[in-house]
């Protein structure tokens, strides 16, 4: 029998399943050809869910620490003693300490809005730390809102009507591959696709052109494009006049950013820098795709709000086709009645996930005495792992993990608790890539003793107490919380009847949204920003790039770290078949680079810096720049010291969003042994 789902992953795509179960098992997963959006395929990550969700690795009882802390022995134990045992050490711990020496660490790695913000009103009830939940995202939100507005963006069918394609900072094939078919439409209707990258990715290698600049550099390639956008007059003064401020101050500061002193600092041939403005220019409807990677970099808010300037400049808007794309989708979102903001002592303090090192190693007042830790895995995934890693190691601190699989976090737990996987819950599902919204139902029972997030939860609550109504809610009365408190336009004659029954349904949101205007404070287009201003931030887009401080002479290396075809963030690491195909972690170094250290294709390699380091195998290639290290993926370590990619990250934020710079690293590297 096949049965429909949702793909849960942290992936824009978010994919319509079927799944076929026999004898209550998982045999087989493929995509729904009647989804809208994915329309029947999947990446290659989606065929291994009966894998995912059956394999020898899935954790199916609680388990206990019997042996020191990270050393990954634990003893079977049941739900009774665990949940006993956990609501103990919360209640020894807030009476010691206080409730804020509690941490809630989770993230995306079930993306479904129940069991996602499960545990939400518990930590507020208990008064717990608050966790700024900026990992990923909101260093492109911030720059992008603050010359678009924010609300969602063009949506990426309308790219297969435009006739130049540019991808800037996202890897498309690896990370939203079903973008790729309407980029591939509008090639055949006779469209260039230009990638933005500083490295030669799968989608780079597939594109009309590649322009591979120096990380960190892409303010000052937009700039250089809106240099000769101005002093060639391709831009549209009609538009400009009517629907966008400050485009005089700007018109000042792009003059100081002829494509000369861009090629300089990009490390681009300035003849491609002009080739590609005036394609740009002169394209009937240009088309965006930016990814995440520009604002994974120290200036990254800056970066992303002086691209999103482009399609002003030319009104890509008003054409059919044109437009650019960050995120899209986005409701429903959170019921308040489920999450319980009022439950939260007012002036409780609020933690960056970035900086969960510091948090478990310095914070005071009070020191963080439990983590409790769920859909997240901060060993493989935050910044500046060493740190992480001392944190965790702490024996006075207590450490809760509710997980499928045996992570790098989870080896560090007190206690961890079996989770039901995406199959076994049901749960209402958005996207960031499509508007589509679509609800799935359990499709098999939770595999062994495992529970779903909402159910763990709400076992704690009663053992602690808690008697609001939200603790005893029903997965399905949660889901239509949602719906009946989602106050959004964006629901507004959406057929809900075809919703419950498990179709993914669009969203009342415009395929071209900038058609209607621009949610910003002056409504407009802002080439000139107060509220950067009034942030500390220059107004005006500024291309100087900023780069890792703790560099110096001896780590002249860049280090990015973008996302492995075969995994999602760290997940699905877990699958042995997979890791063996994977082999291991590998960093890519140009040719130039590997000869100046007698590195040798295939060798293993240690890529170091002040703040951690981490071993690899070589693949010496052109795909990279001379200065450019490229590690793909977060692998496991097993609980290997100083291994992993995130060793080298650092807690810096972002000029704006308060978001980790991951591809922002100074490096070095060296052969091994
Ligand atoms: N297979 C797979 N798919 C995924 C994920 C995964 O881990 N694996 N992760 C998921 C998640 S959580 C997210 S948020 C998305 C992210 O999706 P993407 O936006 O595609 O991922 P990023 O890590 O932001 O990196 C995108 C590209 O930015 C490039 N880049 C790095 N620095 C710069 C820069 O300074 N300028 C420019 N122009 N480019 C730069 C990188 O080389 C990379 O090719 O993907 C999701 N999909
Ligand atoms: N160096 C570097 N670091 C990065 C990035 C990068 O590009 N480079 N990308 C960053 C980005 S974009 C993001 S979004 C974050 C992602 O950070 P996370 O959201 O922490 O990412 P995952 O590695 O997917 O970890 C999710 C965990 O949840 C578990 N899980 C999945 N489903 C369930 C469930 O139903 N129940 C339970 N109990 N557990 C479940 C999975 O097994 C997995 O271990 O990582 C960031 N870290
Ligand atoms: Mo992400």
């Amino acid at each position: 029998m096949w049965k429909r789902a949702v793909c849960t992953k942290d992936c824009p795509d978010t994919c319509g399943l079927l799944v076929k179960v026999e004898n209550g098992r998982i045999t087989s997963v493929k995509g729904d050809p009647d989804h809208p959006y994915t329309r029947g395929f999947l990446c290659g990550k989606g065929a291994r869910f009966p894998e995912h969700v059956h394999g020898a690795a899935r954790l199916t009882t609680p388990l206990k620490r019997t042996g020191p802390k990270g050393s990954g022995a634990f003893a079977p134990i049941s739900w009774d003693e665990a949940l006993d045992e956990v609501a103990a050490n919360i209640r020894r711990v807030a009476d010691a300490y206080g409730p804020e020496a509690i941490l809630p660490y989770t993230y995306a790695g079930h993306m479904g809005m129940v069991h996602r913000y499960a545990g939400h009103a518990l930590f507020n009830k208990l008064g717990a730390s608050r966790l700024d939940a900026t990992i990923c995202g909101p260093a492109a939100t911030a720059g992008f809102k603050a010359t678009l507005g924010k609300g969602p963006s063009t949506e990426i069918q309308e790219a297969a009507q435009s006739d130049l394609v540019v991808i800037w900072g996202n890897n498309t094939l690896v990370t939203n591959v079903h973008a790729w078919p309407h980029f591939l439409k509008a090639r055949k209707n006779g469209a260039r696709i230009i990638v933005i990258d500083p490295y030669r990715n799968a989608t780079a290698r597939e594109a009309d052109a590649h322009l591979m600049l120096r990380p960190g550099t892409d303010a000052a390639l937009a700039l250089a494009v809106m240099h000769v956008l101005v002093t060639e007059d391709l831009v549209d003064h009609e538009f400009i006049a009517a629907q966008t401020i400050g485009f005089d101050r700007l018109k000042e500061r792009v003059l100081d950013w002829p494509p000369a002193r861009a090629a300089e600092i990009c490390d681009l041939a300035e003849p491609d820098i002009v080739a590609f403005a005036r394609a740009y220019g002169r394209a009937r409807a240009p088309y965006i795709r930016t990814g995440w990677g520009p604002a994974r970099q120290l200036a990254g808010g800056m970066a992303m709000r002086t691209i999103s300037l482009l399609p002003a400049l030319v009104n890509a808007f008003g054409k059919p086709g044109g437009g650019i794309t960050r995120s899209l989708g986005g409701a429903p979102g959170k019921a308040p009645s489920l999450i319980r903001e009022d439950l939260r002592p007012a002036g409780t303090r609020t933690v960056n996930m970035v900086h969960l090192g510091r948090a478990l190693t310095e914070l005071a007042d009070p020191p963080v005495m439990l983590l409790y830790n769920y859909l997240s895995n901060p060993a493989a995934v935050a910044p500046q792992s060493a740190q992480v890693m001392a944190g965790l190691a702490r024996e006075d601190l207590f450490t809760v993990v509710h997980e499928l699989y045996m992570t790098d976090t989870a080896r560090f737990a007190d206690i961890i608790l079996p989770g039901a996987s995406f199959l076994e819950v049901g749960d209402i599902y958005r996207s960031y890539g499509h508007n589509h919204v679509q609800i799935a139902r359990p499709v098999i029972d939770p595999v062994g003793d495992s529970r779903s997030t909402l159910d763990i939860f709400q076992d704690l609550a009663r053992r602690l107490g808690f008697t609001e109504e939200v603790f005893s809610l029903s997965e399905a009365q949660c889901i239509e919380r949602i719906l009946d408190e989602a106050d959004s336009p964006y629901l507004d004659g959406v057929d809900l009847d075809a919703l419950r029954r498990g179709e993914p349904v669009r969203l009342n949101i415009p395929a071209n949204p900038f058609a209607g205007g621009f949610d910003t404070p002056s409504g407009k287009v802002e080439c000139f920003s107060q509220s950067m201003a009034d942030q500390g931030l220059d107004p005006l887009p500024d291309g100087t790039p900023v780069r890792d401080p703790e560099g110096g002479e001896e780590y002249p290396l860049e280090y990015i770290t973008p996302p492995h075809p075969m995994l999602l963030n760290s997940a699905f690491n877990e699958i042995e078949t997979l890791r063996e195909r994977i082999g291991g972690p590998k960093v890519l170094i140009h040719p130039a680079t590997a000869a100046a250290r007698g590195i040798t294709q295939g060798m293993t390699v240690r890529v170091f810096n002040a703040r951690g380091r981490n071993t690899a195998r070589a693949e010496i290639t052109e795909d990279t720049r001379p200065e450019l290290l490229v590690a793909e993926g977060l692998h496991r370590v097993d609980g290997t010291p100083g291994q992993g990619s995130n060793q080298l990250t650092s807690q810096r934020l972002t000029d704006m969003g308060n978001t980790c710079a991951f591809h922002c690293n100074k490096v070095q590297v060296e052969p091994v042994g």
